[in-house]
């Protein structure tokens, strides 16, 4: 079997994101509907902007799945962008309209964002060359890709859920079971406990109402892996470095924890190391999962216990100073509409 590799592609506002899936087995079942409500989810939470009133993701499979059933060839997904057809003067692969481009090119870079470090390193003018492709409107694609990647998963006995434990300085503190992580779907910013899930609202409306972003923490579990997976043999098949390589590659992404993570530099070895007992019936186990489910860049077979930081927005609505690419002059960063918080979407 090849080797499983992803590849995406697309511009935010051009035509469509795709995605190639190489190295799936056969006869995998592919439940679209399934990876549609995926793709819903990420399009909610409080604080998205206006581009999701625009987009109704739906993937489209092209090519490797048959009567419902991967064949093991490559899979390759796409979705629309529905915001093509008020870009196509400017997007089109063909001859675009000169005033249009213009118009609609950026040069007062914003901080934080890919654009200035982009139009220099890719010697481009105009940072639209570099943002549509770093926007984070890529992760519709990957959420697809996901839905595939899941039912893969699914087949291990390997299953995921996520919540976000905090926006900005609200943090959602409680112990919560896997099977309760479910009801994170159902808030507004994806904090499960209620109280604090409406004072994030509240905070992301004020970040709204002063032209500000808010970022957060989402926490990820995942429940039925083997111990096994990854190696220790090689740097580049620790489990570990593997998970935050793809987590830290989604936009924004600033940190990723495995387990106790830097609290862990905080504490003595006796209050970080999980010890191990044996019983019949079970094999080895552990009664604590401070290492998150890893050890030597391997599951172990504990859940593996991830957090995710995701820093602020930069578009921001009251721009911040910087300096136009253009006429090297000082300038307020350019915005066009923004989310305020994706913090629900990320996870
Ligand atoms: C996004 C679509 C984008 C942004 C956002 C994510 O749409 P537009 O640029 O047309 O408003 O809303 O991208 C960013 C946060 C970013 O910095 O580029 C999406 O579909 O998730």
């Amino acid at each position: 079997m090849a080797k499983m590799s992803l590849t995406t592609a697309g511009e935010s506002h051009g035509k469509a994101l795709v995605a190639v899936l190489e190295g799936l087995p056969a006869h995998l079942a592919i439940d679209l509907e399934k990876i549609n409500a995926d793709l819903a989810l990420r399009q909610s939470g409080f604080g998205r902007g206006g581009r999701q009133k625009i987009e109704k993701d739906a993937a489209e499979i092209l090519t490797g799945v048959r009567d419902g059933e991967t064949l093991g060839s490559p899979v390759t997904l796409c979705i629309y962008n529905k915001d093509y057809a008020n870009w196509q003067a400017c997007m089109s692969d063909g001859a675009c309209d000169k005033a249009t481009k213009s118009a609609k090119a950026l040069t007062k870079v914003r901080p934080g964002h890919a654009d200035l470090t982009g139009v220099i390193k890719y010697a481009q003018e105009d940072a639209r060359n570099i943002l549509e492709r770093a926007s984070a409107r890529e992760t519709a694609i990957r959420v697809a890709a996901g839905g595939v990647y899941k039912a893969y998963l699914s087949a291990l006995g390997v299953e995921i859920a996520g919540r976000v434990k905090s926006v900005l300085d609200i943090v959602d503190d409680k112990e919560y079971t896997f099977e309760q992580l479910a009801a994170a779907k159902a808030t507004q910013t994806g904090i499960v406990d209620k109280a604090k899930d409406e004072a994030a609202v509240e905070r992301i409306k004020a970040m709204r109402a002063a032209g500000d972003t808010a970022g957060g923490v989402v926490e990820i579990r995942v429940k039925g892996l083997k111990s096994g997976f990854g190696g220790v043999m090689t740097y580049a098949e620790k489990l570990d470095a593997r998970l935050a390589q793809g987590l830290m590659s989604i936009q924004a992404v600033k940190g990723v924890e495995v387990g106790l993570g830097f609290e862990a530099a905080t504490r003595s070895g006796k209050e970080v190391h999980d010890e191990i007992f044996y019983a019949e019936d079970k094999g080895f186990y552990r009664t604590t999962n401070r290492a998150g489910g890893i050890e030597g860049g391997m599951s172990n077979g504990e859940e593996i216990l991830l957090k995710v930081a995701m820093k602020p927005i930069p578009t921001l609505m009251k721009g911040l100073q910087t300096v136009d690419y253009a006429t090297k002059e000082k300038a307020i960063a350019a915005a066009g509409r923004s989310d305020t918080c994706a913090i629900f979407a990320m996870g």
